[in-house]
């Protein structure tokens, strides 16, 4: 049957089973848009393309689906730039569809024009112009299965307006043919042999787990062969939630803000298991330094991966839980107890500590939250400080509840996120641990939050700056707080005035009843804790230290 490029467009979605789209309509996508209005599609219309891009990332997080957004030409499209970067240094399964001017007039700076295949080269997996409305439905079959294969991350599709009202014969474009395109599922065999003798021969091992074990799905296997060998496991914050946080083999996150305990035995261990990481700079800091006695191992689907940042001895490209799988099939039990004992008198001497002096702390806020929630929570943060504390203070024992932005560090990411991980799993509670810089970003979404009834809860960390860049001000700049202090709304007004619900919270005596009211509550609720002002993170590496070398 005939059909017009917007009706293919759309029923190859369906076809991929996306059942939301995140979004913002504009000139050239209103073909589209038509064809939304009856389909068997949940839009939401968030209030800003950015919006729409992270709450499309958060759905994928929460959701392990690929997450959908949609915008118009121009000024939309550029808009979901920062959402698909994101998306992009976090390997997030993303298809972002654009709008685009009639094939006729590209390239002639028509209104809206804006070349996104060119601006999102860079910070995409893969981008397609569609320039002929037979290719519709092959092309969203490639996006997506590019999206989702081998290292997820964003695929973008941008779609000329002659092309969506265009008609042709819509078919199923059948199984994706791209011989150019290879994942790397099975890991070598000879690899794998060595890893388990290293593995094996190793008095002082550490795993290092990131992103890609949670992405991969591989936290079962990980936590098999921590406990095959009384391995310690430290992860990034793009891991936290992929090991137990409260398991004895935990300690916690290393790096930057990390544990103590989870530095030193980096520091001291003779053999490092990275497991779906990057070996980003916020996580080794000093290279030449970084675990110095140690064999490297590293075991991560993306081959460009391997030996980016830290020469690798014993390289394993392939899926991360199959490879995982192979090991523990091949190694016989042994325990570097030891080794364990060690790192347990490191963790009861060095654990994370602050001052308590009656007045509210965002260390205690996150304590509480992890108390009222039981745990339970899928908590997004922002990027600053409070995402630091949340990383450090809340326990995250299941893989995809902990979402945050780590590789691009955006600041107003969270909100917006956490719109998506809520559409994704409308029972559960949400809650973005928020800056009161960051959750500026975007509180425009505080309307979508409302027009939606979602019921996601917002805890702003109030210090009244921008307090991890004060934070490097006061350490490292002497003091001299250049353009940091922020003149912040009334919060709770500003919630108010969205339909939503705000609580301030002045004492500390306040913070278990208000978190509670807000639990319970099922609109959207946004808290004001106002914390000390000039409250610091720590643990800190400074910057271009070895990572055992911390202040605080
Ligand atoms: C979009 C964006 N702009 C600037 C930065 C740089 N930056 C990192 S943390 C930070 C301060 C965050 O302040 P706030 O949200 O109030 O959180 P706090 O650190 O006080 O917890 C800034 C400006 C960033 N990460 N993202």
């Amino acid at each position: 049957m005939q059909k017009t490029g917007a009706q293919i467009l759309v029923e190859s979605l369906l076809a991929e089973g996306v059942d939301t789209i995140f979004g913002y309509p504009g000139g050239v996508v209103l073909p589209i848009y038509d064809v939304l209005y009856d389909a068997d599609i949940r839009h939401i219309l968030t209030r800003h393309e950015q919006g729409a891009a992270h709450a499309a990332d958060g759905y994928a997080r929460a959701s392990g689906k690929p997450g959908v957004c949609l915008a118009t030409s121009g000024p939309g499209a550029t808009n979901l730039v920062t959402g698909i970067a994101n998306a992009y240094m976090d390997s997030v399964p993303m298809v972002a569809i654009t709008g685009q001017v009639p094939t006729s007039l590209l390239g002639k700076d028509s209104f809206q024009e804006a070349d996104i295949t060119g601006i999102t080269l860079p910070i995409t997996k893969h981008n397609f112009i569609v320039k002929d409305v037979n290719d519709v439905a092959r092309t969203v079959r490639e996006a997506f299965y590019i999206a989702t294969s081998g290292r997820p991350g964003p695929v973008l599709i941008d779609m000329p307006k002659d092309v969506s009202v265009g008609v042709a014969e819509y078919t199923d474009p059948g199984p994706v043919q791209l011989p150019g395109y290879k994942t790397n599922n099975e890991p070598d065999t000879e690899q794998v042999a060595r890893a388990v003798r290293a593995i094996e021969e190793s008095e002082r091992p550490v795993i290092y787990a990131g992103g890609g074990v949670v992405s991969g799905g591989a936290h079962g296997e990980l936590l098999e062969l921590a406990e095959m060998l009384l391995m310690p496991v430290a992860t990034t914050l793009m891991g936290l939630g992929g090991f137990p946080g409260n398991h004895p083999l935990s300690v916690g996150m290393l790096g930057m803000h990390g544990s103590k305990y989870a530095n030193y035995a980096i520091n001291e261990c003779d053999l490092l298991i990275g497991v779906g990481v990057r070996f980003d700079d916020r996580v080794t800091s000093k290279l030449e330094e970084f675990a110095p006695g140690a064999v490297i191992m590293h075991i991560d689907i993306d081959p460009a991966e391997i030996g980016k940042n830290v020469g690798v001895d014993i390289p394993l490209v392939g899926d991360v839980r199959l490879t995982l799988r192979k090991i523990i099939e091949r190694l016989r039990p042994r325990l570097a107890s030891q080794w364990r004992d060690k790192i347990g008198v490191w963790k009861k001497e060095h654990p994370f500590e602050f001052v308590e002096n009656g007045r509210i702390k965002p260390q205690e806020v996150i304590q509480e939250i992890f108390n009222v929630t039981k745990g339970n929570a899928r908590i997004t943060t922002e990027v600053g400080q409070h995402q630091m504390w949340a990383a450090q203070y809340y326990t995250f024992t299941r893989p995809r509840t902990f979402i945050s932005s780590g590789g691009l560090g955006t600041m107003g990411f969270g909100f917006p996120a956490a719109i998506g991980v809520q559409v994704a799993c409308p029972d559960e509670t949400v809650i973005d641990i928020a800056g009161d810089g960051s959750i500026q970003m975007n509180i425009q979404e505080l309307a979508t939050a409302v027009h939606y009834n979602l019921p996601v809860k917002i805890a702003i960390m109030n210090n009244g700056f921008l307090g991890m860049v004060r934070q490097w001000q006061e350490l490292f700049y002497n003091r001299r707080y250049s353009y940091t202090e922020l003149d912040n709304p009334d919060f709770v007004k500003l919630a108010e005035a969205y339909g939503a619900v705000g609580i301030r919270v002045s004492k500390k005596s306040e913070v278990r009843p208000a978190l509670e009211e807000a639990m319970a509550s099922a609109k959207p609720v946004v808290l004001d804790f106002p914390i000390e002002r000039e409250e610091n993170v720590y643990p800190m590496v400074p910057p271009g230290e070895p990572i055992h070398k911390m202040l605080g």
